[in-house]
């Protein structure tokens, strides 16, 4: 008999798979098991990028096996499963973060050694998986880490992008974009599902079939485009438990229509093909801002369906056990990672009605319980809206569901208010211009039952602002606040392993990394001038890493006692890196005034800027060739002497991010009150003992709340002050702050090179009526950056402040976040391998 299930066959596979405890010796021989088998090579030819390799096949071995018994552990659970619809995970590298989770770092470590190889130039190999713009993609990635680390049953989807965000080169103080061809070789963090493969439609037309006195719906015709499965496994930290990403590619039907083509039009019928693996080719490099590409509409779609066929095969499994439909949220709660995977609730009143026969009204129950909504800005120009007649061409049974489902909620909207057609108007899901728009975050809003923002302000502000009339119709209950966290185990063990080593030996435990609310008792040792002394110097030595990076890829010695001064996030006139560069050329003018008697008090700093900018955000690349006109001169002037240095360090991403945190001493965060939803880099530097310097905006907010006011340094002005302020720049005379006036006549004068190439990017101060309101802000900003350098000159205190921000930002751990998530909004327990 050939049965697999013979118990002598069973315990042969048991004794063959991979064994699950790891120790030196055992690694070493799977390491050069895979540099013979997978890379064909030997010991006369494995250089540090196939040992990354061999190492990163080690190490997927075991991921496997883990992703392997907790998928299966979760499926006979069978409790309620969470799945986090995000465009974007920026995960950055793998290999260290999985050593770490699993344990593994140290005998791996000496294993490579004693192999020849230093562990720290095979981690230095790895290219980052860059799938996402900034912020909302790496939240993601947090969000995944702590997902697995609490041992939630939970999945991610996403879009495996052929070329991540791009990559950023500087020509001439210019930003050059370059396309980021991660996928050049192989990559071991996926494991390819060449099985799970399901049919996207697009186009094609609806029927209407009336059956007796019901009327169904058929969407027939149009082109069908494959999404192939990519699982990227998700190790926690410290449990056996492994969770997924699945992430969809784009592929061409196999069989194609023969008859479309004849023998002459060979080529012509390649091409056709090709156009479908174009669909996830490429990740759209905006952050915060709507651009109404079709193709972009096109990957929503793709992507939202299939995942929710995906989700339904689990869910064809319970109904096999007789369960009713209604029961589906309580199975599977969906959270949507801002709008863009909205159409997910409108494909599931369209399975369950069209393809499950349900009524619309019990569909719609089921819907609404089942999806979540995570709103992550109020700017207006990043809101997702999509004209009518191009979803109409793509998806024309979804228009007619959107718009039915527009007319009922508008129904009831009309009960509430009786006759008020403007209530009416600002509620619908329909934007009426010419073309109709469908906006998205309506939509959201309407299909879920719970709508969050990303830290207390930005949730305050959504139902005082965007969603106001909402929050009137619905009441104030379905809107939440879920502030962001950050993942403790990539933004301090990983990122900083010696502060990470400081605080497990002072601590006498490495319990913190699950529990961060444990880094309190570190306060007790903030009189200790043994720890202090500790402390500081792995704040420098961090420093240096960095000094040693700068100079390797720009060719610039900075000085590593020098105030590190950082701003990197994304280019954007919101976070005013303008107005920090301004500051810089402030700072420069005064220090170039003084006599060398005065020049003595003046602190050394270096000022560090990093980030991309949209390919088509004209404004935002001016701010970065201004900054680099501005280092040119600076770093070149002797007078100064070694006063001030500008960094501007390329192609900003989660690895380089990884040595930036730990180094820096203070770090800005200065968006417009009341523009920057949460910000989470500005946990980051907290969590790695440096202080900012911050607006009283998003995040900044509650931790000046947790570190108390003497640990931070804020200004400017408050966001309920913003509308009357923009208010007197548009229609009143308003005189701009006189150091900042003083500085833009510097610019005028062609100080940093010819001064009309600046025009355009000055001229948002002046016949652009300074939306972000640099002037009103600038004069309490260079107040509080003489603050900053008064306070750091004292190093004993200004070793306590940063003890103490590390100290007490135990609330920002994404498992704080993820706890109240999955507490709150998605009703789902923990299930642990
Ligand atoms: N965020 Cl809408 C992005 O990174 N990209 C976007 O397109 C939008 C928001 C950010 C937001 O600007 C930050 O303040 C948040 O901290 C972050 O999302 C995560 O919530």
């Amino acid at each position: 008999e050939l049965s697999k299930w013979r118990p002598e066959v069973v315990e042969l596979w048991e004794k063959c798979s991979v064994p699950e405890a790891i120790d030196k010796e055992t690694f070493q021989k799977s390491f050069i098991r895979h540099v013979n088998t997978t890379l064909a090579r030997s010991i006369y030819n494995v250089d540090n990028f196939s040992a990354y390799q061999a190492t990163a096949h080690a190490v997927r071995d075991r991921l496997i096996q883990r992703w392997n018994e907790t998928q299966q552990i979760h499926t006979e659970r069978d409790q309620k499963r969470v799945y986090y619809l995000s465009l974007e995970f920026l995960l950055g590298r793998s290999l260290d973060n999985a050593l770490l989770n699993l344990g593994l770092k140290d005998a791996f470590g000496e294993g490579v050694k004693e192999l020849g190889f230093k562990m720290e130039d095979i981690l230095g190999q790895e290219v980052d998986a860059a799938l996402g713009n900034g912020g909302l993609g790496r939240l993601a990635a947090c969000y995944m880490d702590s997902l697995a680390t609490l041992c939630y049953p939970a999945w991610g989807y996403g879009v495996r992008y052929t070329y991540g965000i791009f990559q950023q080169k500087i020509v001439d103080g210019y930003q050059d974009e370059f396309p980021d061809y991660w996928l050049n070789f192989d990559n071991p963090w996926e494991l390819p599902r060449v099985d799970i493969v399901v049919d996207v439609k697009f186009g094609g037309h609806v029927n209407k079939i009336t059956e007796g006195d019901t009327v169904r719906h058929e969407w027939v015709g149009g082109e069908t485009v494959q999404a192939v499965a990519y699982d990227v496994p998700i190790p926690g930290y410290g449990v056996k438990n492994c969770i997924n990403i699945r992430l969809w590619s784009s592929k061409p039907r196999r069989k194609f229509d023969l008859g479309k083509f004849n023998a002459g039009e060979y080529d012509q019928a390649v091409q056709e093909q090709m156009k479908a693996e174009f669909l996830t080719a490429v990740l759209y490099p905006n952050d915060n801002h709507m651009v109404g590409k079709e193709l972009r509409l096109k990957q929503q779609y793709f992507w939202v369906a299939a995942s929710l066929y995906d989700m339904w095969v689990e869910v064809r499994r319970f109904k096999k056990s007789q369960r009713d439909w209604n029961e589906f949220p309580d199975q599977v709660a969906i959270q949507l990672n801002d709008t863009h995977p909205t159409l997910a609730i409108v494909e599931l009143q369209r399975i369950l009605v069209d393809e499950e026969r349900l009524g619309w009204d019990e569909a719609w129950e089921i819907v609404t319980n089942t999806f979540a909504f995570t709103n992550h800005t109020v700017l207006p120009e990043a809101m997702e809206k999509w004209p009518v007649p191009t979803m109409s061409q793509l998806l024309p049974r979804h228009i007619q569901i959107i718009f039915d489902l527009n007319l009922f909620f508008l129904q009831k909207v009309e009960k509430f208010a009786p006759g008020d057609r403007d209530f009416l108007a600002r509620l619908s899901i329909i934007e009426e211009s010419t073309p109709q728009y469908v906006r998205m975050a309506h939509l959201a809003i309407v299909g879920s039952h719970r709508v969050n923002g990303v830290a207390k302000l930005h949730s305050k502000l959504i139902k005082e602002t965007i969603f106001k009339d909402f929050v009137r119709f619905y009441g104030p209950d379905k809107f939440e606040n879920k502030t962001n966290g950050i993942t403790p185990r990539r933004w301090l063990h990983q990122a900083n392993p010696k502060l990470s080593e400081l605080i497990s030996e002072t601590l006498g435990h490495k319990d913190w990394l699950k529990d961060l609310s444990l880094l309190k008792k570190l306060e007790e040792s903030v009189n200790d001038k043994e720890f202090r002394r500790r402390w500081i110097a792995v704040k420098h030595s961090n420093k240096v890493r960095l000094a040693d990076y700068i100079r390797d890829v720009m060719d610039i010695d900075v000085n590593p006692n020098a105030l590190f001064d950082v701003q990197v996030k994304r280019i954007h006139e919101y976070k005013r890196q303008f107005m920090n560069i301004l500051g810089v050329i402030h700072h420069y003018n005064n220090i170039k005034s003084m006599s060398p008697e005065k020049m003595r008090n003046v602190v050394p700093r270096v000022v560090i800027f990093g980030g991309k900018a949209a390919p088509g955000y004209y404004i935002a690349k001016l701010v970065i060739k201004l900054i680099n006109s501005v280092a040119s001169v600076v770093n070149k002037d002797t007078n100064i002497q070694d006063l001030l240095k500008v960094i501007f360090i390329p192609d900003y991403n989660v690895s380089v991010a990884e040595i930036i945190v730990p180094a820096s001493d203070i770090s800005q965060h200065i968006s417009t009150a009341g523009t920057e939803a949460s910000g989470t880099s500005n946990m980051k530097f907290v969590l790695n003992g440096g202080l900012i310097l911050g607006t009283v905006d998003g995040a900044n907010i509650e931790i000046h709340e947790e570190i108390g006011d003497d640990n931070i340094f804020m200004f400017g002005h408050l966001a309920e002050q913003v509308e009357d302020l923009r208010y007197a720049h548009r229609y009143r005379d308003v005189t701009m702050d006189p150091h900042l006036n003083a500085v833009i006549k510097d610019i005028e004068s062609g100080s940093f090179g010819e001064a009309r190439i600046f025009a355009p990017l000055i001229n948002t101060l002046t016949f652009g009526k300074d939306y972000y309101l640099i002037s009103d802000d600038f004069g309490s900003y260079l107040d509080a950056q003489k603050l900053v350098e008064e306070a750091y000159k004292n190093e004993k205190d200004w070793a306590k402040k940063s003890i103490l921000c590390t100290a007490n930002m135990g609330k920002f751990s994404s498992d704080r976040a993820i706890k109240e998530y999955a507490e709150s909004i998605w009703g789902t327990v923990p299930v642990e391998v």
